[in-house]
């Protein structure tokens, strides 16, 4: 009775562990690096610089989950998407993680397996037009050619938008993103319309005179982006989506790369908790207590990633507007690591 007790065990044993697949974060453990899904090359949120480094507000995400599961930002591989492939890549294991200027929709979330882990910019979409054309309105528009990248959410937003306004407008709508602008910087099309962030990064980065243009002051949608990974597996949605949170709160907190080492001796609970000298929250996600403490210190908190890609220290120099923390009246609201 006992020795088939002991046998009836031992198969039960097998038959859990041959079920158990594997999660992401075991498996990016195994790995070694963090795979993160970017684009091809976007200012301000991922595009590599003179040296080849990738830069931006969503690689720093990328970085970050890199320094929460292994304490180093570097152990991540960037694997460059347009907007077509982008889902595809995460829904088939290519990448961990898409960090992609991707806005959060409930199509999206709901029906292609995957989900998002949070908002890292508040973005909404909007117009860029060349100067000489006088347009000083998005009402002006009408009858225009517009260019539009392929699997862009921009093309619903636009579409949906100009029925409600009666604006009839001739779509041109091209895969390659340097193609689209391309088209756009040879008059191929009157206007450009992508988010707000696109268009400033498009205007410094991509166009030759940059005061040769103007971004139209009309705002027509929510455009919330954020990271996404795949749907039914929580323990790595959790580190994705506690790593975002960690950048903000510790700008929330004051803590920066710069003072991360005195911040280990504040008195503040919250701060304690984040750095991990009052231990668990890393526990809880399988991760190491400095889990926070290494994003901050390699990365830096949302606000230093925000000033230096996409901010007033950077080219872009968008305003932080919405994005601004919530207790400085923006929506950068990070639930508590506690
Ligand atoms: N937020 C929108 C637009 C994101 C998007 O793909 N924007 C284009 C700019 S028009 C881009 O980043 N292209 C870069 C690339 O394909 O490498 C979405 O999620 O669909």
């Amino acid at each position: 009775m006992k020795a088939w007790k002991a046998v009836a065990g031992a198969l039960a044993l097998m038959a859990a562990q041959g079920a158990h697949a594997a999660t992401t974060l075991e498996t990016v453990k195994q790995r070694g690096v963090v795979q993160c899904g970017t684009t091809t090359g976007f200012a301000g949120f991922s595009a590599p610089d003179a040296q080849g480094n990738w830069k931006g507000l969503d690689v720093d995400l990328c970085r970050a989950v890199a320094a929460a599961v292994f304490g180093d930002a570097g152990k991540m591989k960037i694997v460059p998407l347009n907007a077509q492939q982008r889902f595809t890549a995460l829904q088939s294991g290519e990448i961990d993680l898409l960090a992609r200027n991707t806005t959060v929709t409930q199509q999206r979330d709901t029906a292609l397996g995957i989900i998002h882990a949070g908002i890292n910019f508040y973005d909404g979409q909007g117009f860029l037009v060349p100067r000489a054309l006088g347009v000083k309105s998005a009402r002006e528009i009408d009858g225009a050619t517009i260019c539009l990248q392929t699997g862009t959410s921009n093309e619903n937003t636009l579409a949906d938008w100009a029925r409600a306004h009666q604006v009839k407008y001739k779509p041109v709508v091209i895969e390659s993103f340097n193609e689209v602008v391309n088209a756009f910087a040879a008059g191929r099309c009157d206007v450009f319309s992508t988010d707000a962030s696109g268009l400033a990064s498009i205007r410094i980065s991509k166009l030759q005179n940059p005061d040769d243009y103007v971004v139209l002051p009309e705002i027509i949608s929510k455009e919330p982006l954020g990271p996404f990974v795949r749907q039914g597996d929580d323990t790595w949605l959790n580190v994705v989506k506690w790593s975002l949170f960690a950048m903000i709160e510790a700008e929330e907190y004051g803590v920066t790369s710069k003072n991360v080492g005195q911040m280990l001796e504040s008195a503040n609970p919250n701060v304690r908790r984040l750095l991990g000298v009052t231990p668990g929250a890393g526990k809880n996600m399988g991760l190491s207590e400095t889990w926070a403490r290494s994003i901050i210190e390699q990365v830096g908190n949302y606000g230093e990633s925000f000033d230096r890609n996409v901010g007033l220290g950077s080219p872009l120099k968008i305003e932080r507007g919405l994005n601004r923390q919530w207790t400085d009246g923006g929506l950068m609201y990070a639930l508590p690591v506690r």
